[in-house]
């Protein structure tokens, strides 16, 4: 049986191609899993219907519906975690590695993801608003300070643990897509070197096209 995935489309336009069924679209492909899109329209806010609620009590996509083991899931990283699981795949071998693909997923999520989405709305959406300018140079300033850590780390390597891609490059690549309209990157080139080295995945491509397409695909 296929797993369901719920995403959406019709996104405004600022948000184009970053909505995060992405990410678990990305995996699907990685994976080879089977599935099908139950696509909403967001514009309509079709997430947000009693039959959908029962999937996702917060009527946001990303979740997923699988079957196959009677599951309901929700988040984004919480449903990456879940498909590598399923497919033994994108998991580090050892117990430490593992440890340290758990470290980086949440520091994408619970660290990086909110500066960078803050310096992201700041440049797009709340530039009327008194005090923006400086907020979004302080955010800026915060999102480069990470940036130029992440940058030491990754030196040398093509992967956040052992060189071997997992389900911590997936999450942390996706991420990243938000500081790619800005200059953001200029200063961590090796940053920039490994997103790119991520978009090249084949699976990347698919699932991106997916999610651009939506529906019509
Ligand atoms: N932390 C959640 C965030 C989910 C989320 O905010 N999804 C947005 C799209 S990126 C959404 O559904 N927005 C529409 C809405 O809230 O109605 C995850 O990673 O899955």
């Amino acid at each position: 049986m296929s797993i369901i995935v719920y995403a959406g489309y019709n996104a405004p336009p600022f948000a184009k191609g970053l909505i995060r069924d992405f990410r678990v679209l990305w995996m699907l492909e990685e994976t080879g899993l089977a599935y099908d899109v139950k696509w909403f329209d967001l514009s309509q806010r079709g997430n947000k219907s009693e039959a959908y609620l029962v999937v996702n009590p917060f009527g946001r996509v990303p979740a997923i519906r699988d079957e196959d083991t009677d599951l309901s899931l929700f988040e984004s990283g919480g449903i990456v975690g879940y498909l590598a699981q399923k497919s033994g795949l994108f998991l580090p071998a050892t117990l430490n590695e593992n440890a340290k693909a758990n470290q980086w997923l949440a520091f994408t999520i619970s660290t990086l993801e909110p500066i960078i989405v803050d310096h992201f709305f700041a440049e797009h959406f709340w530039t009327t608003e008194i005090g923006n300018k400086e907020r979004q140079e302080k955010l800026y300033r915060q999102s480069a300070g990470l940036l130029a850590v992440l940058n030491n780390e990754l030196e040398g390597h093509v992967a956040l643990i052992g060189n071997e891609f997992s389900i911590a490059d997936l999450m942390m690549g996706c991420v990243l897509r938000y500081t790619l309209e800005f200059d953001l990157l200029d200063e961590a080139p090796e940053v920039a070197r490994y997103v790119h080295t991520l978009y090249g995945r084949p699976a990347f491509k698919r699932a991106y096209d997916l999610h651009l397409s939506g529906p019509i695909a």
